[in-house]
């Protein structure tokens, strides 16, 4: 049984259901090219995976926001596309052009994948996690955080980014018990990633789900709720008081549903949901984060600060963690970030 759970930090407290004025604040994305000290470290560090696996550097990325904007939670620096490439696919991001994977094809594809290597290929993440947890802040988390199954396995079987999915709906309607098994080596694999990150030092989890929304009917249930409960379960069993926060970007107002199947302790909502909706239904059950559209953060001035007071006004009165929608736009200017921490420090109901 893990844990080390600390109590006075305020992010933790707003995942275990305390309601905090003000909220605490982090933002995905907030390690990242909107930050100069980020692009000059990441112009030495040679490809954007040479980083990944770099502990030294990859832990100074991810203190880099803390430092400048005091978030309440620092996120690990690393990618959800580390965990195809550590069960033996091969894995590069060209400048301009996202991730490349080599695609999976057939169930003897699958059959290949092993997580055998998975620790030893992961552990310079490991030793990223130490390196954080032994510098942050006292008042600071550390979020650890991995692709949810189904986003990990379409990048796996469209072979990079996508927006239709078309393979991997394809694959999942005509063979569910082939694609099942995919599905089920990557909740192996990630649910011992997870685990092993909160060894290292991590103090929450984050599951990104940021292609639910291409699913919808009975095929949210199959692909992302079960996985996902399958991973909540397998991860409570060696960390049961580690807080497990879940993004299923896009799926709407089924993230009720979403809540109630997978157990997770706190829900990240998309720029598409309502926050009148999400403190009447969402709150009353868990924890809820989001949800700054990153468009308003990268315009910056009245119109970002009237919507953050909107979103306050709306889920700060429950136990809430502010966040954006998605991740922080490469273009933003820092000033409007150090504006936003501003204007949500001198917040009250
Ligand atoms: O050029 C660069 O510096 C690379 C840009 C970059 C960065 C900074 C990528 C490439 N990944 C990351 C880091 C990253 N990725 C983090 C670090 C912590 C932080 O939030 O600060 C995290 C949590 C992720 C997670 C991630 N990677 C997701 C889920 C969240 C989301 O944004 O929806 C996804 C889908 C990826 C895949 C990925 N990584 C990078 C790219 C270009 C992509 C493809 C995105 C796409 O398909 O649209």
């Amino acid at each position: 049984m893990i844990s080390h759970t600390n109590n006075a930090k305020p992010f933790l407290r707003a995942l275990g259901g305390e309601t905090l004025v003000p909220p605490p604040f982090w933002l995905m994305r907030q390690a990242g090219r909107y930050l100069p000290e980020y692009r000059e470290l990441r112009g030495r560090a040679g490809s954007f995976l040479d980083l990944c696996y770099n502990p030294e550097m990859a832990a100074e990325v991810t203190l880099q926001p803390i430092r400048r904007f005091a978030m309440d939670a620092a996120i690990l620096f690393a990618d959800i596309l580390l965990v195809p490439q550590a069960l033996g696919m091969e894995l590069s991001f060209d400048t301009g052009h996202g991730p490349r994977l080599g695609r999976l094809e057939t169930a003897a594809d699958v059959a290949k994948l092993s997580t055998a290597d998975l620790h030893e290929h992961l552990g310079p993440v490991y030793r990223t996690v130490e390196r954080v947890s032994a510098e942050l802040p006292p008042a600071v988390a550390l979020i650890g955080f991995a692709g949810a199954p189904w986003t990990v396995a379409t990048y796996m079987v469209e072979g990079g980014s996508s927006r239709e999915f078309t393979r991997t709906k394809a694959w999942a309607r005509d063979d569910p018990g082939g694609f099942g098994q995919l599905i089920d080596i990557v909740v192996e694999a990630t649910t011992a990633y997870l685990i092993e990150q909160v060894r290292h030092g991590a103090e929450a989890v984050q599951i990104f789900d940021s292609w639910a929304g291409a699913l919808d009917g009975e095929d949210l249930a199959a692909w992302c709720y079960g996985p996902t409960r399958a991973i909540v379960d397998g991860f409570r069993e060696a960390c049961p008081d580690v807080p497990i926060i879940g993004f299923p970007r896009g799926i709407g107002e089924r993230m009720a549903e979403y809540v109630v199947e997978t157990g997770v302790n706190a829900v990240s909502i998309d720029t598409g949901i309502d926050t009148g909706w999400a403190a009447a239904t969402l709150q009353p059950r868990c924890t809820v984060q989001g949800n700054l559209d990153p468009e308003l953060l990268l315009a910056g001035g009245g119109a970002m600060v009237d919507a953050v007071v909107a979103i306050l006004e709306a889920l700060g009165r429950g136990p809430f963690v502010f966040n954006l929608g998605h991740g922080v736009l490469p273009p933003t200017p820092p000033e409007n970030v150090a504006l936003l921490a501003k204007t949500l420090r001198a917040w009250r109901p």
